[in-house]
């Protein structure tokens, strides 16, 4: 009987593996996780609370794939480490075109040993309007294979025997990685990335390159606006808007802030290397996690963000947003007597449960902070979960549904 290593400990070797690539990759995330493990440090030390040691590791990713047979892999790639598609996020109405979900650990358990998430899009071929194109996008895609043989092969394995041995698991670690890594080689023409990029500079990012490099990785700080005012102090060119709830006594959901991309150097094809080519993805974010709201207070949370967002435009936006949510409760009684936080009885009485899951508008601003200049697209409100979970090869899972069974 061989002994498998469990799919936690993949996990968290993968996310450190990812971690220090992009860390090599990228040196304004190393900047990041210097800052948020300062603040961090800070209010530990500062309010004496105790957080699990899940916080030091805690990061989230972000993909974008190009075909649904490229997802359905993925899917099963992301299985052989612990992690489920949570939810479904459609990015269209905010002019975005790809669908979402999220992959993560779902147990508590799990999530204790490692919480490692992937925010991962699926190109909307339908959202193409250009027919040409469209076809073009195709057979581009359909050319490019985003895993090495490796990589399949030990997926397969895993699928077969019900786990990975030492070696299997560090190979596949190794091997997968190569999927995550960012590729100066573009795989077409500079006329033909104008093309895409004409349509959507996200279409250019989804397409024109050999795979779906990683475009950030985000640490998790117990203090975003400690965190942010320190971005600033070191003139890191932080968005100036957070993006989610105001700052409150009782965090809830999910505050993030990101800082703009990276322009990379990249070669097309048919290009001399002094004839270098530019183009930018990949970015840094930080986030603040907060107690996970039911669906009654998810819905009181919409409503306060629109009027917040609808308000009088002379008024600015941060003040907007707190007026909006004096209406939301913030202590943690009131919070769970009126149903609108999950908890689960710790020694000390309610505590929240934390939110393991990401904000389609939050997720709209991150995109849209990455692509300024882009035109706004109409897409329509056509959500297509179905067609998603088709390509997904299965259904994702509600994310309400696991912050109730941990509330129980
Ligand atoms: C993903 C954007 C969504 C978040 O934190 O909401 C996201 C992307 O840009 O591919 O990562
Ligand atoms: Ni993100």
């Amino acid at each position: 009987m061989p002994s498998f290593v469990e799919s936690n400990v993949i996990r968290a070797r993968f996310a450190a593996a990812l971690s220090d690539m992009y860390r090599a990759e990228v040196p304004l995330y190393a900047d990041l996780l210097t800052i948020v493990s300062d603040v961090n440090e800070r209010v530990r030390h500062d309010t004496g609370a105790a957080y699990g040691a899940r916080l030091d590791v805690e990061r989230h990713g972000a993909i974008r794939l190009g075909t649904a047979q490229e997802l359905a892999t993925m899917a099963r790639a992301f299985a052989v480490m612990g992690m489920e598609p949570v939810g479904y996020y459609d990015l269209a109405p905010a002019g975005v075109p790809v669908h979402s979900t999220a992959f993560r650990p779902v147990t508590e358990e799990a999530l204790a040993a490692n919480p490692f998430r992937v925010f991962c899009s699926l190109l909307r071929h339908d959202l193409i309007a250009d027919e040409a194109l469209r076809a073009e996008v195709g057979a581009i895609l359909a050319r490019r294979e985003i895993f090495s043989p490796e990589a399949l092969d030990l997926i397969l394995r895993d699928e077969r025997n019900g786990g990975l041995d030492e070696m299997q698991a560090d190979a596949f670690v190794a091997a997968l990685l190569d999927t995550f890594r960012w590729h100066r080689d573009a795989t077409v023409t500079v006329e033909t990335y104008q093309r895409l990029a004409a349509q959507h500079r996200l279409i250019a990012d989804i397409v024109a390159f050999k795979g779906p490099h990683i475009n950030h990785l985000t640490p998790r700080t117990l203090d975003i606006d400690a965190a942010q005012a320190e971005m600033l102090t070191r003139g890191i060119d932080a968005k100036d808007q957070i993006e989610g709830p105001p700052t409150r006594k009782v965090p809830i959901l999910l505050r993030q802030t990101s800082f703009k991309a990276l322009t990379e150097v990249v070669r097309f094809v048919g290009q001399e290397d002094d004839q270098a080519g530019r183009h930018t993805a990949r970015f840094g974010e930080i986030e603040q996690r907060g107690a996970a709201l039911t669906p009654k207070g998810r819905a009181l949370y919409d409503r306060l963000l629109a009027e917040a967002q609808q308000g009088d435009a002379a008024t600015p936006y941060g003040d907007r947003l707190t007026a909006a949510f004096a209406a939301f409760p913030d202590d943690v009684n009131t919070l769970r007597r009126e149903g609108l936080i999950f908890v689960r009885e710790g020694a000390t009485g309610p505590e929240p449960i934390t939110y393991e899951d990401f904000l389609p508008v939050s997720a709209a601003g991150i995109f849209q902070s990455n692509l300024s200049g882009e035109a706004q697209h109409d897409y329509g409100q056509a959500s297509s979960q179905e067609v998603f979970e088709a390509a997904l090869g299965r259904a994702v899972t509600d994310p309400f549904a696991l912050y109730a069974a941990m509330a129980e």
